[in-house]
């Protein structure tokens, strides 16, 4: 089998030794303008003029967890998209997450300002029942913070499309249950992916529903997030703050009032970073698989071209 490597933003040699490796009956090379027609590809950000070269793919394997960026391109017809399958992303994000919320329930930005000021002050404990943390999204990384910030004995409620049952938390879906996720929550974690029907999702309407103190900490898109209505919720007292990893425009202009608000927490999206030699297995297990009878339909990651994620 031939298998092109064609990721911006990537350096190229360590992924084509690592495949090589893995995979050492097929040719893997980096993709060229004019490159010869190859079975599958990895990619990611790939450049328009390489999926109109090699029109008879048969899949596209990203290698991020989020395929939004893919799903705007002119796709070939019968390639399928398959993104990474946690690949050592979730556990990552729970440390992120976990992360953002106790620092934020535990006051320890202003734990810090004080020791900076010299001074030895407490506040008062906060409850935790009164931090409801809603996490957007319980796929394979939203259900694994959520059952994470379980173990910290949050209150933890899901939204997802279709209906869930996760253990020791309430579980919304769909439209019909958004208002009530939001309103009983006062953590917003959001781990959707980005499609048509979640861009902008975060606007002034739906984070005015959180309850008062609401906190928002956005791990998926940028796009995601109303910016300006963000901003404006913080400032009015309705929200108490952010921790932001991911922007419309990354890395984040810097005249962004982001980087400089007194109550927004700015990360260079690396809440979840692709871990190579994870990626690598996984995708030249599948890669294998498919080559001794697997469909590449029942590989895990099959991306659904219908919902877009
Ligand atoms: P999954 O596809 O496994 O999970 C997506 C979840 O979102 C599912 O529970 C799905 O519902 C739910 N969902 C999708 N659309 C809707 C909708 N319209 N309404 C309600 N729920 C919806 O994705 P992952 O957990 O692997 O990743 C999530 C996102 O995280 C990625 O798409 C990517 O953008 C982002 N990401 C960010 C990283 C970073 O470093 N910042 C790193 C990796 C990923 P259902 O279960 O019913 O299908
Ligand atoms: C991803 C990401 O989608 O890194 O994997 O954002």
């Amino acid at each position: 089998m031939k298998i092109s490597f064609c990721c911006t933003d990537t350096k190229a040699e360590p992924w084509l030794a690592g495949l090589r490796a893995a995979l050492p009956g097929d040719e893997v090379e980096q993709w060229e303008p004019g490159a010869p027609p190859v079975d599958y590809a990895v990619v990611w950000m790939p450049p328009q003029q390489f999926l109109d070269e090699q029109p008879q793919l048969k899949a596209l394997f990203n290698i991020g967890a989020g395929v939004d960026a893919l799903m705007k391109m002119r796709l070939p017809l019968h390639a399928a998209v398959v993104r990474l399958d946690d690949a050592g992303m979730s556990v990552q994000m729970a440390e992120y997450v976990s992360h953002a919320v106790i620092r934020h329930f535990r006051e320890f930005d202003g734990y810090e300002a004080d020791v900076k000021q010299g001074k030895w002050s407490y506040r008062k404990p906060r409850l935790r029942t009164d931090f409801p943390v809603g996490v957007m999204g319980l796929g394979v990384l939203g259900e694994r913070v959520a059952t994470t910030l379980r173990q910290f004995e949050f209150p933890v409620l899901g939204w997802s499309r279709s209906p869930k049952e996760i253990p020791g938390m309430q579980c919304f879906s769909g439209d019909a249950g958004f208002e009530d996720f939001l309103s009983a929550t006062r953590i917003l974690v959001c781990l959707l992916p980005l499609t048509p029907g979640t861009q902008d999702i975060m606007n002034r309407k739906n984070l005015s529903r959180l309850m008062p103190g609401g906190y928002v900490i956005n791990v998926a898109r940028g796009a995601h997030l109303v910016d300006e209505d963000l901003i404006a919720l913080i400032d009015s007292g309705h929200l108490a703050g952010a921790t932001l990893d991911v922007f419309r425009t990354e890395p984040l202009p810097p005249a962004h009032p982001f980087w400089q608000h007194p109550r927004i927490t700015v990360t260079p999206h690396t809440s979840a970073r692709t871990l190579r030699e994870e990626s690598i297995a996984q995708i030249a297990g599948k890669i294998a698989a498919v080559q001794a009878g697997l469909t590449i339909s029942s590989l895990a990651g099959v991306v659904d071209p219908k919902k877009g994620y």
